[in-house]
């Protein structure tokens, strides 16, 4: 299906499978300025928009409904000093045909539009697992966010970005059916963390000079400042969603006290685990890594104050020193309030051991490929090289499996996102990952000097696909690469080529 360019759309390759999978439900989003408040202390602020919320309006989508996305670029003319008016929405991590992935050069200006079809189709669906794909491979917490190529960092911060949910015949959405999770949207809620500086006017404020990573003072939850939230005396399931720039978190809940309250993990970048795993040390989210929890308030009184509270000490963009801040001395980020209301609660009890997806069998590999991430010269690079729109750094075969062994260099820590395919973390450090690790991911955090070795297949779609770090500074600065599928392959990158 040709682009419509007549009429101003500015998608400049065909869509792959709008007549096989044709859209169901058509969204109209307009990116533009919306004056917004982030805290009733300071000034309104200029934030960039998908269609004037902060974060974007939250997509419900579900398997086996395609959806169509028309993007217009309504961004004014004055920037107020940074983010640029040209864009490219990504929906991190849809199995998504290229043309409509977001690909950072696929950036359109002012006055243009932009059709994305996002299929919401299980990965192997037209491969390894027809007509359906494997339901093992099914994505819950997906999000959207601008990617425009070397902007990315400015951008999102001025706000283009926003949640894109997936539901299917077990992640129902209804605590009554299926897995039984939390009912959505009353007790299932998405929370975007952010950290922002404000200048002495309280206005945002971004420093174009940093290149190492923007550490803000100011913590957001959905485009608000240490805000508080109402719970009612039962369980929850929070989507927590590191939205950047920079920083990791090591989140804890914090009673008043000062002990913690332990939670259960159910899922890791939007792919429920095997089984839940309870936490009584906090939970660490780097830069686009989603996860899911399950809080069970019912033991508390009504009237009780608890804090979701980071307590990972981070001091400058080169990652966190690991140093685990005494519980009341790290970032409080937002307050629950337990509320007096009795409320049923049909949810699953993650203490009682349900089992989501299994992790799916693997196939042997077509070919192992290194990645070394690195710095030169003030700049970010992988395997000595900066982003280039039109470098093909490698090709992979559709169809087939790959390994990739990614390295970390010394010193930094880079969140490392691939797009389109989740992969199983194998090993990290030559060590079986920990229990939330060992599901499917689509980031990958590299500490120091950390190695890691992914699992993936790719299937289904043709196209180009980025891997970056999404320490957005440094994937500004131009710690990206393009790969690109289609049915022949190369062995570029293998680790025997350097
Ligand atoms: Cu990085």
């Amino acid at each position: 299906m040709a682009p419509n360019t007549a009429a101003g759309e500015a998608r400049t390759r065909n869509h792959q499978a709008l007549t096989t999978l044709p859209p169901v439900k058509f969204y109209e989003v307009h990116q533009r300025e919306q004056l917004l408040s982030v805290h009733p202390d300071l000034p309104l602020q200029r934030m960039w928009t998908f269609n004037g919320t902060v974060p974007g309006q939250t997509y419900v989508a579900r398997y086996g409904e395609p959806i169509l996305v028309r993007n217009f670029n309504d961004l004014p003319n004055d920037n107020g000093g940074f983010g640029i008016q040209s864009v490219s929405a990504h929906l991190h991590n849809g199995h998504t045909p290229s043309e409509s992935d977001g690909f950072p050069c696929d950036f359109f200006g002012q006055g243009k539009f932009y059709d994305q079809h996002y299929p919401n189709v299980l990965a192997g669906f037209a491969s390894s697992h027809p007509p359906l794909g494997d339901i093992r491979e099914s994505m819950s917490t997906l999000w959207y966010h601008d990617h425009r190529v070397d902007f990315t960092a400015q951008n999102v911060y001025k706000g283009l970005a926003g949640f894109y949910l997936l539901f299917n015949d077990f992640d129902t959405g209804n605590e009554n059916t299926g897995f039984r999770l939390p009912t959505f949207p009353d007790f299932d809620v998405p929370m975007i963390f952010n950290d922002k500086n404000f200048d002495p006017d309280g206005v945002l404020a971004f420093d174009l000079a940093n290149r190492d990573g923007i550490l803000g003072d100011k913590f957001l939850v959905n485009g608000k400042i240490q805000p508080f939230f109402e719970v009612k005396r039962r369980r929850y399931r929070f989507r927590w969603l590191n939205g950047g720039p920079s920083r990791f978190y090591r989140f804890y809940l914090t009673k008043s006290n000062l002990t913690n309250h332990p939670f259960w993990i159910i899922s890791n970048d939007g792919n429920l685990l095997k089984n839940p795993v309870q936490t009584t040390s906090g939970l660490m989210i780097a830069v686009a890594e989603r996860m899911d929890v399950i809080v069970d308030f019912s033991s508390f009184a009504a009237g009780s104050i608890i804090h979701l509270e980071n307590r990972l000490e981070q001091c400058d963009g080169a990652g966190p020193t690991n140093n685990i801040l005494p519980a009341g001395q790290g970032n409080k980020v937002l307050e629950f309030r337990v509320v007096s209301d009795t409320v049923t609660d049909n949810s699953v009890n993650p203490a009682t051991n349900p089992t989501f997806y299994q992790v799916p069998t693997r196939v042997a590999e077509r070919i192992t490929r290194c990645f070394k991430f690195d710095r030169e010269n003030g700049q970010w690079i992988i395997n000595g090289k900066l982003f280039d729109c039109d470098d093909v750094r490698f090709r992979v075969k559709r169809n087939t499996a790959e390994i990739w062994e990614l390295e970390g260099g010394r010193d930094w820590s880079h969140p490392i996102h691939i797009h389109f395919e989740e992969h199983q973390v194998l090993e990290r450090n030559r060590n079986t990952p920990s229990l939330i690790e060992r599901g499917r991911k689509d980031v990958i955090r590299l500490g120091e000097g950390d190695d890691v070795r992914i699992y993936f297949r790719f299937r289904d779609f043709v196209g180009r696909y980025p891997m970056h770090c999404h320490n957005t500074i440094h994937e500004d600065h131009a710690m990206m690469l393009r790969f690109d599928i289609d049915d022949t392959g190369n062995n570029n990158e293998d680790c025997d080529s350097h």
